[in-house]
């Protein structure tokens, strides 16, 4: 990996994976809310982006019913190894980032399964969120990256799954 990890984003890091699943879905999407349009998927150096790629996993997902979305984006974060999981795992991380970048705005447009209205955060991340904001842009970027890379599943490392036989 060519970016740095600072000690601040690995304890942030740590510090949104000890959230529950939900709680680090609603939390993501928040994030993604409060970014707003300051996001250009178009983002000039972006060099290990591949916008194609992301997008052909986002229409696969696309395709589910909102149950199974939502099954999906929890798996991503557990790390269950399905097939969808696998893929994602083969992406860079700046893919992987456009990915849920991708997903959110599905949110957004009705392709995907919306929060529900009114879901609040626990104070927990609540406070998490405060501290994001805090962070400059470049921060927060390296912080996503953090977030988003270990999720799903590593195809050339990942044990074999008795359930899903991948
Ligand atoms: O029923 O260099 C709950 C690129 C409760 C370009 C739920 C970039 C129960 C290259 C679980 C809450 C654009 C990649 C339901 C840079 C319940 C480049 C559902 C930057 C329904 C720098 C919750 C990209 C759900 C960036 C479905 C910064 C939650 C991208 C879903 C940032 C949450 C992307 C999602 C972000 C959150 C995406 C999908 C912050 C996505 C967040």
């Amino acid at each position: 990996m060519t970016y740095t990890t600072s000690n601040s984003s690995s304890e942030l890091v740590s510090a949104f994976q000890s959230l529950e699943v939900d709680q680090q879905l609603a939390l993501f999407y928040f994030i993604y809310k409060e970014m707003g349009n300051s996001v250009t998927p178009a983002a000039p150096g972006a060099s290990t982006v591949s916008p194609e790629i992301a997008e052909s996993l986002f229409n696969q997902v696309k395709e589910m019913s909102h149950e199974e979305q939502l099954q999906l984006q929890r798996d991503l974060i557990v790390g269950k190894n399905t097939l969808i999981a696998r893929e994602y795992g083969a992406l860079s991380d700046t893919t992987k980032l456009l990915f849920w970048y991708y997903l959110a705005q599905g949110m957004d447009n009705g392709t995907v399964v919306p929060m529900p209205p009114n879901y609040e955060l626990t104070s927990e991340a609540q406070q998490l969120f405060e501290r994001i904001k805090e962070l400059d842009f470049g921060e927060q970027i390296t912080l996503f990256r953090n977030i988003v890379s270990p999720m799903g599943v590593d195809p050339t490392a990942g044990n074999q799954d008795s359930e899903t036989g991948l």
